[in-house]
């Protein structure tokens, strides 16, 4: 495995309504990066996201499942969230570790109440979003609906990069940043790139001008470009959208069949050269007030986003990188219990796949198995550095329900299959 830098990894996180497409989405991306090479569906229970068995009989996603493609000298990192609004736990814990967040709607029923929750979440952590109207293909879609009720919930900063159109019976993904039509045949996959047809060049160029407004809001300079040249270039586009997205005012929005494969290539490219990386993001203050330095030889710290318990291997443990460098053997201090941990084994992840790592660096997300003493939430970081990263705050418990052991003697092990519940979802105290 290439190691990547930071300013070559995107870390993004799939958040949205029940059933709009996470989880098929992730699976296409894998496919189309060459990862895999068979798609697998939510129907057939063989998706690399969803593979726990409780995920299989509800046919939705319960765990937030960290997964990762490589699209063009670009590493993605893609945690797929759970749309139930039961299981907001993960969602909350994987929007604290996302560089870019990817909202995906059903364009069968636009907003929904699960995505006006999680847009709720979004909006309090600030970070730069994008959004997928997934499900184009369906006879029930309803583009122009689903785009109203999206400006109606997140205001006039969303912007159209994209919009769907059918031509001669196919597939067609009008992109009003790149000015071009990418037409697909039925098996969906790499698109033939055409001319935008004449019948769609007013209202292609009409887009194209708000897109280039709203990238030249964000930024000075490009904004005396734009008023001296009346447009702006691609290069110039990217460099504004990027400023918007990292401030948080300006969403850009895309239209995808994850399903029939039409449309994730130009999303992972816009990902890749637009979307805003861990090294863009503003630098973080520690728990001790300090700002966290963000280059690879900085003392390292990881911070613990996710623990899980697998029956075979015992407790996993996910982080981010947030300094420095992580290799295999290093010995980290716990910044809560101050034990130092052994972390003999380092992986990236996919689904329940491992791949074995050497290092992680700045700005990355692995996993490692059997520490002693480190839950969700810690830090572990190099002896003496004296760096807590800030914790993630869960929201309070809504209800609330006593448990007893039948026998009087197990009661042992509820408690330790409780804390493990705990340590596996926060929001359960
Ligand atoms: N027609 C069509 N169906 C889709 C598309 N994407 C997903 N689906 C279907 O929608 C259903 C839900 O898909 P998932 O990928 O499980 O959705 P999700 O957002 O991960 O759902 P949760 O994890 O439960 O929140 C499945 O039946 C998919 O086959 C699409 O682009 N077009
Ligand atoms: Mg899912």
């Amino acid at each position: 495995m290439k190691v990547y830098d930071d300013k070559h990894i995107k870390n993004v996180v799939f958040v949205g309504a029940h059933n709009s497409g996470k989880t098929t989405l992730a699976e296409t991306m894998l496919f189309e990066a060459g990862l895999i090479n068979r798609r697998g569906t939510v129907e057939n229970n063989n998706t690399i996201s969803d593979y726990h068995e409780l995920e299989h009989e509800r046919g939705a996603s319960v765990y937030a499942t960290p997964l990762h493609t490589e699209w063009r000298n670009y590493k993605i990192n893609i945690i797929d969230t759970p749309g139930l609004d039961d299981f907001v736990g993960e969602i909350i814990s994987s929007i604290r570790v996302a560089d870019t967040i990817v909202t995906v709607l059903n364009a069968q029923h636009g907003v929904e109440i699960g995505t006006e929750i999680i847009w709720n979440y979004i909006h309090t952590y600030h970070k730069p979003t994008l959004f997928v109207i997934n499900q184009i293909d369906h006879a029930g879609a309803n583009w122009e609906d689903s785009v109203k009720s999206l400006k109606e919930l997140v205001g006039k900063n969303m912007v159209l990069v994209q919009y769907p159109l059918k031509m001669d019976g196919a597939q067609c993904i009008v992109d009003v940043l790149k000015m071009k039509c990418y037409k697909f045949g039925p098996e969906g996959g790499k698109p033939e790139k055409l001319e935008i047809p004449d019948d769609q060049k007013e209202l292609a160029e009409e887009l194209h001008n708000e897109l280039v407004e709203k990238a030249a809001e964000n930024d000075e300079e490009l904004m005396e470009l734009f008023f001296e040249k009346g447009t702006l270039n691609e290069d110039e586009m990217r460099a504004g959208i990027k400023a918007g997205m990292l401030n948080h005012d300006l969403y850009p929005v895309f239209c995808m069949s994850a399903l029939q494969d039409m449309g994730s290539g130009r999303l992972m490219g816009f990902i890749d050269n637009v979307a805003p990386a861990a090294d863009d993001l503003p630098a973080e203050q520690t728990v001790e007030g300090e700002i966290l330095e963000r280059s690879s030889d900085a003392p390292t710290a990881l911070f613990v986003f996710k623990t899980i318990y697998q029956p075979s291997l015992g407790q996993i443990t996910f982080f981010k990188v947030k300094s420095g460098t992580v290799k295999v053997n290093d010995r980290l201090e716990n910044s809560r219990s101050e034990e130092t941990e052994v972390l003999n084994q380092l992986f990236i992840m996919d689904g329940k796949k491992r791949e074995p790592v050497t290092q992680l660096e700045v700005g990355d997300i692995g996993a490692t198995l059997k520490l002693k003493s480190t839950e969700t939430n810690d830090t572990l970081r190099e002896a003496g550095s004296n760096i807590t990263i800030k914790p993630i705050n869960y929201p309070e418990p809504r209800t609330r329900k006593a448990i007893n052991a039948v026998n009087k003697n197990e009661e042992e092990k509820l408690s330790d299959a409780l804390k493990k519940i705990h340590s596996q979802d926060p929001t359960v105290v």
